[in-house]
């Protein structure tokens, strides 16, 4: 087999890529561990930035976001004293888009099909050779039978826990990390929102955030300790937790009812560096993962994808490498301040086991300013909505 881009992983960063890619006349091969019903059963993202929505349109997938998505001016940060709206709209002429990350990533998936891309479901063992040369190649399994794709360029979008990252030598990568003693158990449920914007609460019984899909469909999140189970939670003892953290107001008129999904992820702040060894490129979750307090993960892979694709393009149609010689610098600087801003509202809004009382305060004043001063929230809401690509 041989293709112009080898892309490994089916989620939001290689099918953007390849769609992309593909609308410029470049061929591509997606090689995905999973299968199709596997990758879209997972709950993930659910907010994405105006930079995000304008690349989706681009890439010929925006219509039914535009029909089902939900712009949103604003958003609330609460603690057990105040409750504070950003007003995106009024702060930065921008808003966000609530249409989750399952709905991107089948709208992403039935284009790719109507375009004829070729994406391997079920591949195992996925082996890149010749990154730092110039005939890379990816060798796999599927269907029992060890197969191997000739390429110019591979892209690595497969995820934290893919193989591209590793496949760049120990000694040319280099890690920062920053575990949280903490994680979200999320649910999601066949009810109306309890807020018509999101809110982010953080009160004495901990950190709680309310989204949503539609109207019908809510999204959920409480902090939890690492150490605990899904299975420790019913929902009652969801609901109970959620409403002693999110302001009274709003837990005394939420409707609540069964989770048709519940799962607990950690929370962690990862990047390695370059994102660029030889011919072979790392794209979103495989080279940088963020909490999502600051619902980065996915606007951040886009970003990623806005800069890879143009890269590669001019390589192959021009023969001009000056793009992806820059790539990987220029994709860093901005995931390097989106990984500031999610580190900063991490910490803006969780308690962390064994703080002081010094801790606390310096959150409530945090809040307190916001309250009162413009420029605070103009400052959190242009990150929030998305620093320029
Ligand atoms: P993905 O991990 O989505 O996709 C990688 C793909 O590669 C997967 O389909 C995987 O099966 C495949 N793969 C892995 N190894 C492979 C191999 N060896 N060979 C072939 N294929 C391989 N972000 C937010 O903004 N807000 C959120 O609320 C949020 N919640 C999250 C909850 C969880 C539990 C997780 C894990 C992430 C969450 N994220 C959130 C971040 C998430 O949305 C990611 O940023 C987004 O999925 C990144 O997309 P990709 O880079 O495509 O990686
Ligand atoms: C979600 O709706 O899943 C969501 C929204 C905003 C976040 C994190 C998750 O910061």
């Amino acid at each position: 087999m041989k293709t112009q881009v080898a892309i490994i992983g089916g989620g939001p960063s290689g099918l953007l890529l390849s769609q992309l890619l593909n609308k410029a006349g470049i061929a591509t091969v997606i090689l995905e561990r999973s299968s199709r019903t596997h990758v879209l059963s997972r709950i993930r993202a659910g907010v994405l930035e105006s930079g995000s929505v304008g690349m989706l349109q681009e890439a010929g997938v925006g219509d039914r976001m535009q029909r089902e998505g939900i712009p949103h001016d604003g958003c609330y940060l609460t603690d057990d004293n105040l409750m504070v709206r950003i007003n995106f709209r009024e702060l930065t002429g921008k808003q966000v888009m609530v249409y989750g990350q399952t709905e991107v990533t089948t709208d992403l998936y039935n284009a790719q099909d109507a375009m004829g891309t070729s994406i391997l479901h079920d591949v195992s063992d996925v082996v890149i050779e010749g990154a730092d040369s110039s005939t890379p190649y990816v060798e796999f399994t599927r269907d029992g039978a060890r197969q191997r794709l000739d390429c110019a360029y591979v892209a690595g979008c497969d995820g934290f826990h893919g193989v591209s990252r590793t496949t760049i030598p120990a000694e040319k990568r280099r890690a920062f990390e920053r575990v949280y003693p903490f994680g979200w158990l999320g649910v999601l449920s066949k009810t109306p929102p309890a807020s018509h914007e999101l809110i982010y609460a953080n009160s004495k019984n901990g950190f709680a955030l309310a989204s949503m899909r539609n109207e019908n469909l809510s999204r959920y999140y409480v902090q939890v300790p690492l150490s605990d189970k899904v299975e420790e939670w019913s929902d009652d003892r969801f609901w109970a937790k959620l409403k002693d953290c999110l302001p009274a107001e709003v837990a005394q008129t939420m409707t609540t009812g069964p989770s048709i999904e519940k799962s607990i992820a950690p929370l962690r702040s990862f990047v390695s560096e370059p994102l660029r060894w030889g011919r072979l490129f790392l794209v979103g979750d495989a080279a940088h993962i963020v909490p999502p307090t600051g619902a980065k993960g996915l606007n951040l892979a886009v970003s990623d994808v806005f800069y890879l694709y143009q890269a590669l393009i001019a390589a192959l149609t021009k023969g001009d490498t000056t793009q992806i010689d820059a790539y990987s610098e220029r994709a860093l600087a901005r995931i390097w301040k989106a990984m500031r801003f999610s580190w900063q509202m991490t910490t803006m809004l969780h308690q962390f086991e064994g703080e002081d009382s010094f801790a606390a305060q310096m959150r409530k004043a945090t809040l307190a300013h916001l309250a009162d001063s413009e420029t605070a929230r103009r400052e959190l809401a242009e990150n929030y909505v998305g620093l320029p690509y």
